[in-house]
């Protein structure tokens, strides 16, 4: 899953490129996400999806051995979960995700709408809406070379405070023992999912989106993934055969920081390449505000430092390679970029930080403050990181506990009621061209005498 380091990249500094944010141009280009190749990628992923809902547990099994390499008797695991597949899980380990999950809990448990909204609009006219839990959700966790127990809770939590029926996990297996990481089923078991289908890509969001004799067919399917388990969800999602909905659109992570002079060169650049080490295609940008030569020159000989340090180097250096500091005046300005991309991730690294909130408009959520780094809502905050990326942020919110419910509504209308209103919804069906519709009102009001026979 996981971009390949490529040892084209030179080994000189790891430096942001700095523009200036009166350079429209070079603003344009450090803003600009790359270009997702969607319709390339359909090309591959189409015949995979078609193959697994019409094979099933066949496809799924041999789709994994040849991308995963792993030969499996069944795809499925079935709660309670074996023994054999929580070994290697320290108590250490069990401890963070158990206090991870905890305050994602209660964050996300705040955020459940269980009451039911009720307004009478007119006298005899009462309208309602109340929320019911998506029935089945199918949960993707990456794998690759990082392993992601924190998506398991970050999408897990949720599902269970929604009170979904049924939560199934998807994942691809371990080449090496045809597992999945032990930290993802202590998340699994601790959420009540009752199933891990052991495979990724295109044919774990297949099996969930179709069912197979062995994997329930779920109703929505969540999860960040590479390109083809994207592609697969867009697929999915467009086939009313599937009947099953996603979480968003998703493209590669991205981090915006807006700092000023009084920031702390090592935590910027520490924030940048929290970012930048997920994966080559990351987006890394500094917004300045009125900033010395010298403390960007202290900030990107922070990155260099810093980023020598890390096992991801390579991943590092090439995504630093395409980020950019942006030079600006004043927070205003600041904020207009940061605004205008729309970051998946905001920091503010500003004086009074706080004070600034009501300056954002698009974001996926953000992070205020020097002592409050992305890693800290990544894992253990209580905030969900599952967020809009692509500039996806002005129209989408990141997962939280309404995305795994939906809102049915009710009327209620009386004699009185219907009094109040028949003769505006007969009008409009009469425009509409709908003599049925004006009807059903006619003949109600008719026989309470609302209208005369002869109406
Ligand atoms: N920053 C990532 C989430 C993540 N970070 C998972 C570490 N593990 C996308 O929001
Ligand atoms: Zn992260």
């Amino acid at each position: 899953d996981e971009p390949k380091p490529s040892s084209t990249v030179e080994n000189g500094p790891i430096h942001l490129n700095v523009v200036s944010a009166t350079d429209t141009k070079a603003v344009e280009g450090s803003l600009s996400r790359p270009i997702q190749k969607t319709n390339e990628i359909m090309h591959l992923v189409n015949p995979i999806v078609e193959k697994v809902q019409k094979e099933g547990d066949k496809a799924l099994i041999e789709f994994t051995n040849k991308f995963d390499g792993v030969k499996l008797e069944s795809p499925v695991l079935k709660a309670p979960f074996p023994k054999e597949y929580f070994e290697g899980l320290t108590d250490e380990m069990k401890e963070a995700l158990d206090l991870s999950m905890e305050n994602v809990r209660k964050f996300h448990e705040a955020q459940l709408q269980k009451e039911t909204l009720k307004v009478e609009t007119q006298p005899g006219v009462v309208c309602s809406r109340f929320p019911r839990p998506i029935e089945k959700v199918g949960l993707y966790i990456p794998g690759g070379t990082a392993v992601l127990p924190s998506t398991a809770l970050m999408l897990g939590v949720p599902a269970k405070v929604a009170q979904c029926k049924e939560i199934i996990f998807a994942s691809p297996p371990r080449k090496s023992d045809g597992k999945v990481s032990p930290e993802v089923v202590y998340v699994a078991e601790k959420v009540g999912a009752s199933k891990i289908v052991l495979a990724g890509g295109a044919q774990a969001v297949a099996a969930m989106a179709y069912g197979t004799e062995s994997v329930p067919k779920v109703d929505k399917i969540l999860g960040p993934g590479n390109q083809f388990v994207t592609a697969a969800k867009m697929y999915v999602q467009n086939d009313t055969q599937a009947l099953c909905s996603i979480d968003m659109p998703a493209g590669p992570s991205e981090v915006l920081v807006i700092a000023d002079e009084d920031a702390d060169a090592d935590f910027v650049a520490s924030d940048l390449l929290s970012q930048a080490e997920h994966g080559v295609d990351s987006q890394v940008i500094l917004v300045g505000v009125s900033l010395s030569d010298k403390k960007i020159q202290e900030i990107q000989d922070a990155v260099n430092a810093q980023a020598l340090q890390l096992p991801r180097v390579d991943i590092v250096r090439q995504c630093i390679n395409h980020s950019s500091v942006v030079r600006c005046n004043s927070y205003d300005e600041a904020f207009d970029i940061s605004n205008q991309y729309a970051p998946e991730h905001l920091i503010l690294q500003i004086q009074n930080a706080n004070k600034y909130l009501p300056q954002v408009f698009n974001a996926g959520s953000v992070f205020v403050g020097a002592y409050t780094p992305e890693s800290c809502g990544d894992y253990s905050s209580g905030t969900n990181h599952t967020l809009p990326t692509y500039g996806y942020a002005r129209q989408y919110s990141g997962v939280n506990t309404s995305t795994f419910q939906k809102f049915i509504t009710a009327q209620n209308v009386t004699p009185e009621g219907l009094d109040k209103i028949g003769r505006a919804v007969m009008s409009v069906a009469k425009v509409e061209g709908l003599d049925g519709h004006r009807n059903a009102i006619k003949i109600r009001m008719q026989k309470l005498g609302l209208l005369p026979e002869s109406f």
